[in-house]
């Protein structure tokens, strides 16, 4: 391979960055930290931005794309950026009819349910979402030496979206659909694979230095029904992107009972959530990949002696794994204190890595 043909993530400032190093497993100058959901939410610049501007719109505007996602990079030195978007965004991109409520999340107009609705959701080409590109491009130019990080839904999260028409708390109807009517599933799911991969290979061709595959909703399926519906289909995803060269990271919530077949799937690291240990986590998700998590995004509203102590226990049982990248075990909370956040990010970088 040439100078030339190098991706933008191996340029030697972006492969020396701790985050980086983690993800491979490799020794760190400072337990790396960045947090799911960092842009957006807690942020009242954020919120001054955001003002009048419906989601999906901000998604799509690179000027406000840029803005969003280096908001927390300055504010707390965070060791990766994330690209602010949203996992619905490349289902809109494919004629999807989809929108972002306040206050409720994605709703979907007309909901799938059936096999005809399959037929409904073409595959993503790059000029599709080339305001992603434009925004990682961007992005890249004004990180320097931090790395950022492009995502996408994994397909079990996206189509419970697709087929409850919004947020769930049981997913029932997925699950009906599952079970009732498997090939349909598959054939949902599969497209959806399709989809999300090309919206990490977008990212990563415009040089977003590692991916995040967010199975958010996995957590409500039981092993056997996650390993025979959901993970044929992530493991598409993940070895869709593997050539790519940059870290891929899986992570869902209340996966505990999962996180060895999660693992499996194919991806370099593995996102814990807070109810399990990392040195529980490690040992379920195999001794080689290195592990992302994992403090309970709710005990930032504690007293600050009571976060730290917390965070210093996760950084020890994390040393059970070859790496650790420090995030909390879901997103920030909307509530949550900047300044909690701040602190946060320097008692990790000076706790012994
Ligand atoms: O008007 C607003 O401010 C909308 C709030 C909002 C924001 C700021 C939504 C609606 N999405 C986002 C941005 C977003 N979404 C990011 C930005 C980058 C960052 O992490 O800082 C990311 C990574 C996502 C990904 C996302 N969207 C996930 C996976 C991550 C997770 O938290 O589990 C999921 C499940 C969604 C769906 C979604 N979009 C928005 C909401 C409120 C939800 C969840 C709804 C539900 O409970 O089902």
């Amino acid at each position: 391979m040439t100078c030339d043909d190098r991706p933008v993530a191996a340029s030697p400032t972006a492969s020396g960055s701790a985050f980086l190093l983690a993800c491979r497993g490799e020794p760190v100058p400072h337990v790396p930290v960045w947090f799911m959901r960092q842009a957006g939410r807690s942020l009242p610049e954020y919120r001054a931005l955001r003002d009048g501007v419906p989601m999906l719109e901000a998604c799509s505007r690179p000027d406000m794309v840029v803005e969003i996602t280096l908001q927390p990079v300055r504010r707390y030195g965070v060791d990766a950026a994330i690209l602010f978007s949203d996992i619905v965004v490349p289902l809109k991109a494919v004629g999807v009819d989809v929108d972002i409520v306040p206050g409720t999340g994605p709703v979907i107009a007309d909901p799938f349910r059936t096999a005809a609705d399959i037929g409904r959701l073409r595959p993503l080409q790059p000029d599709d979402v080339s305001y992603v590109t434009e925004s990682v491009r961007a992005l890249v130019g004004e990180l320097g030496a931090v790395p950022l990080i492009g995502f996408a839904g994994a397909p079990f999260t996206l189509a419970s979206y697709l087929v409850e028409g919004g947020p769930s708390r049981d997913h029932a109807r997925t699950k009906a659909l599952m079970h009732g009517e498997p090939e349909v599933w598959h054939a949902l799911l599969d497209r959806l694979a399709n989809i999300a991969a090309a919206f990490l290979q977008v990212q990563v061709a415009a040089g977003a230095a590692a991916v995040q595959l967010f199975d958010s909703w996995a957590g409500v399926l039981s092993l056997t029904d996650y390993q025979q519906f959901v993970q044929p289909h992530s493991a598409s995803v993940l070895a869709q992107t593997a050539h790519l060269g940059v870290p891929r990271i899986h992570f869902g919530v209340g996966t505990g009972e999962l996180l060895g077949a999660m693992g499996e799937a194919g991806a370099d690291v593995v996102g814990v959530d807070w109810r399990v240990p990392l040195d529980v986590a490690a040992q379920r998700i195999g001794s080689h990949r290195p592990v992302q998590g994992n403090l309970d995004p709710a005990v930032l509203f504690a007293p600050t002696q009571v976060v730290h102590a917390s965070a210093a226990a996760i950084i020890d049982s994390g040393r059970r794994a070859p790496g650790h990248v420090f995030n909390l075990g879901h997103g920030v909370l909307p509530a949550t204190d900047p300044d909690a956040l701040a602190r946060l990010v320097d008692f990790v970088h000076a706790y012994p890595a």
